[in-house]
Parts: structure tokens; sequence; C-alpha cells
């Protein structure tokens, strides 16, 4: 049996080890603070036609209701900076957590690794492993376990490593050492809202989701909005313009995870490779990826919005 300090180290070097970039931890708890603001922005639809955020409201809240005898909230973060981007200046925007392999599958297989971990070395710990799609606010967490802060344009960044990351969790009955959050350096800066093509930043730390393009590109599944025409600056899947234009992402390093290295020829297609795309192109360059999620009709929906 080791002591909880012992066991707390022996997670965070085992994620390290496993290709995370940091891991954090925080007590299973209600999430007080984000409570009425997730109730206001669910109030004022924010949410657009992502139903599924209506979804589990207590739950998305208390991590011991969606895990039994949950005690912490271990988090970790997964680079995705790419070191190359697309050739064509001109080709329709695919954002950068979109290059590779789908980060689901890749996230998850490692947290499977850090749990079998867990039990090997510490014993019988219960827990689950959570990326992006189950009821958990992702960035809280990280946010109160240390590993960054929140910033104007709401997403999880730090001074060392910018906001170009993942970010997974595994909740687990066991107690350990809790970390702390650090401070908010986004100071006067407003590079994120003055540079956001739609104005979905609405307040600072407020995302107006049902204004983003990344919600326009990826979740919606009606027609794009004939008003928004012109406003999309040629992001055919995601936008990445907020953490592009923040400054803490001039420090960004590539990640070295090859699963999220792209299909050799996706870099290299120009804009008429694009708005001539076939099934099976999309088929090949897109296989085992997170743009399947459009799946072909949405992404030439998208490629066609840009288009006319
Ligand atoms: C729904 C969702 C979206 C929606 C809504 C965006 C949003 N900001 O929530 C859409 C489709 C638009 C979206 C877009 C993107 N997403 Co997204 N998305 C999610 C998802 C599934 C849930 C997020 C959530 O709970 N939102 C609910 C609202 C209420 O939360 P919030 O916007 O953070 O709001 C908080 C603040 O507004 C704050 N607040 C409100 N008022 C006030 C006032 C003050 C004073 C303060 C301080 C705070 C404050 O409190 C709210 C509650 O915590 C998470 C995965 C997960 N399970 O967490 C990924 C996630 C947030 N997305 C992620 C990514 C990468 C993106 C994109 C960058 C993808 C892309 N390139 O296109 C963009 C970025 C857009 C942006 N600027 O946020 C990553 C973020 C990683 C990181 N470094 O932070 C996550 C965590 C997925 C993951 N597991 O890695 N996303
Ligand atoms: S992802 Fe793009 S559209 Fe969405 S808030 Fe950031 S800059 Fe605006
Ligand atoms: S661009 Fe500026 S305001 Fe926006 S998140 Fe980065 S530091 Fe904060």
């Amino acid at each position: 049996m080791h002591s909880k300090r012992a066991n707390t180290q022996l997670i965070k070097t085992e994620a390290k080890r496993l290709g995370f970039l940091s891991c954090g931890i925080s007590k299973a708890e209600f999430l007080e603070k984000e409570a009425p603001r997730l109730e206001s922005w669910l109030n004022k639809n924010m949410h657009g036609e992502m139903q599924y955020m209506e979804n589990h409201f207590d739950k998305r809240l208390d991590p011991t209701k969606l895990v039994e005898d949950s005690k912490s909230v271990i988090s970790l973060l997964l680079n995705y900076f790419p070191s190359e981007t697309q050739k064509d200046p001109e080709a329709p925007k695919l954002s950068k957590y979109a290059f590779g392999t789908d980060y689901h599958f890749v996230i998850k297989d490692k947290l499977k690794n850090l749990m079998a971990f867990i039990q090997e070395e510490i014993g019988e710990v219960h827990g689950r492993a959570f990326v992006d799609s189950a009821p958990v606010l992702d960035k809280a967490w990280a946010a109160k376990s240390g590993l960054g802060w929140i910033g104007k344009h709401t997403n999880l960044l730090s001074q060392q490593v910018g906001s170009f990351y993942f970010i997974a969790e595994l909740i687990v009955d066991l107690d350990l050492n809790y970390d702390t959050p650090i401070t908010d350096h986004c100071g006067s800066c407003t590079a994120c809202i003055d540079a956001c093509p739609t104005d979905a930043i609405v307040d600072p730390y407020v995302v107006d989701g049902s204004k983003c393009i990344s919600y326009f590109t990826i979740e919606l599944k009606d027609n794009l909005p004939s008003t928004y025409k012109g406003k999309f600056d040629n992001w055919m899947f995601g936008c990445d313009v907020c953490q592009d234009v923040c400054p803490w992402n001039r420090f960004s390093k590539s990640h070295n995870e090859p699963l999220f290295n792209p299909h050799p020829e996706l870099l290299d297609m120009t804009k008429k490779d694009w708005e001539e795309i076939t099934q099976v192109v999309f088929g090949t360059i897109f296989k085992k990826s997170a743009v399947k999620r459009t799946k072909f009709s949405g992404l030439t929906r998208n490629i066609q919005f840009l288009k006319e």
C-alpha cells in the first residue's frame, strides 16, 4: 500500500510516459461556480441545436452523480499542435485538431492504459474514462486542477503550452493529493474577441456556441444560414482563429503523436482539389478522422458555402 502522495506521483509520472502533456487532479465534487453559468448559457440558447448539452444537467456539474463513489477527477492534456499546415493559402481551411486520427480513439487508448496501470500499481480502483463526449465540463476540471486558465475565448490555455491540446479525464474512487488553480493571464488582451469572424465571443469568457464557425461547420445539420455568407473566413471544418491570434500560442510546440499526422496528401490539396473532392478521396484522406462526423455531404456543403 503506497501513501496518497506516492500514488499521486505514480499516476502523474505514468501520464507523462504515456505522452500526455500534463496531468492535474481535483477532488470530485459539485462545480458550484459553473452551475449558474451553465444554466444561463443554456437559457440563452447558446448551445443552438446541440441538444445533448441540455441533457444530464446535474451529472455535468457533479461527477459523483456520474461515477458512483468517485473521489478524484484526474485531468489530462494531449497536444495536437501540428508541425505543418495546409500549403495552398487559398484552400478551404481545416482546423488543426482534425488533421489526423480522431482524437477520441487515440485518447481512449491512452486512458485505458493509464487506468490499467493504476489498477496494477495501486490496487482495486474503480472509475471511468472520459474524452469530450460525456457530460463532463472538461475545461472547468482542468482549470481547477491547475493545468491552465480558461481564457476569454473560453478555451483552456497556459503560459507554457498555449491551448492547442485536448482535455480528457479519469474519474476514480481513489483519494489523491489535489492541485490548485493558476492565475488568469489574459489581462487587458482582447485579441481573440477582436479577431472572431462571427463575433461569437459575445462577452469576455462567454462564447455563444450557436454563432461559432466550429458549430456551423461541424454540429449544424441543417443548411448553413445565409446571413453568415462571407463570414466564415474560409473555414470548412472547425475554426482556429481565436487560438491562432492568442499571444500565448506563440510558444506552441509540435505534438509527437504519429496518429495525429495527416494523410500524406491532405496538406497538399489545393483549393481546386477541395472543390472537386469525391466520396472516394474523402474516404481515403479522412479514414478514421474526426472529419467523418460531418460526413461527405456535410463537408461538401461547407465547401460550397465558402464558394458561392
Ligand atoms: C459544446 C462544445 C463546443 C461548442 C460550444 C463551445 C463552448 N465554448 O462551449 C462548439 C461547437 C462551438 C465548440 C467549438 C470548439 N471546441 Co469544443 N467543446 C464542446 C464540449 C463538448 C462541451 C463544452 C461545454 O460544456 N460548453 C458549455 C458552456 C456553458 O461552457 P463554456 O463555453 O466553457 O462556458 C463557460 C464560460 O462561459 C464560463 N462563464 C460564463 N460566464 C462567465 C463569466 C465570467 C466572468 C467567467 C470568468 C466565466 C464565465 O462558464 C461557463 C461554464 O463553465 C467540450 C468537451 C467537454 N465535454 O467539455 C468541447 C471542447 C471545449 N472543445 C474543444 C475544442 C478544441 C474546440 C474548438 C477549438 C474546435 C475547433 N478548432 O473548431 C472550438 C473552439 C471554440 C471556442 N472558442 O470555444 C476542446 C477545448 C480544449 C481546450 N484547450 O480548452 C474541448 C474541451 C474538447 C476536448 N475534450 O478537448 N465546442
Ligand atoms: S472558433 Fe472561430 S468562430 Fe468560434 S469563437 Fe473562436 S474565432 Fe470565433
Ligand atoms: S487572445 Fe488574449 S484574451 Fe484571448 S485567450 Fe489569449 S490572452 Fe486571453
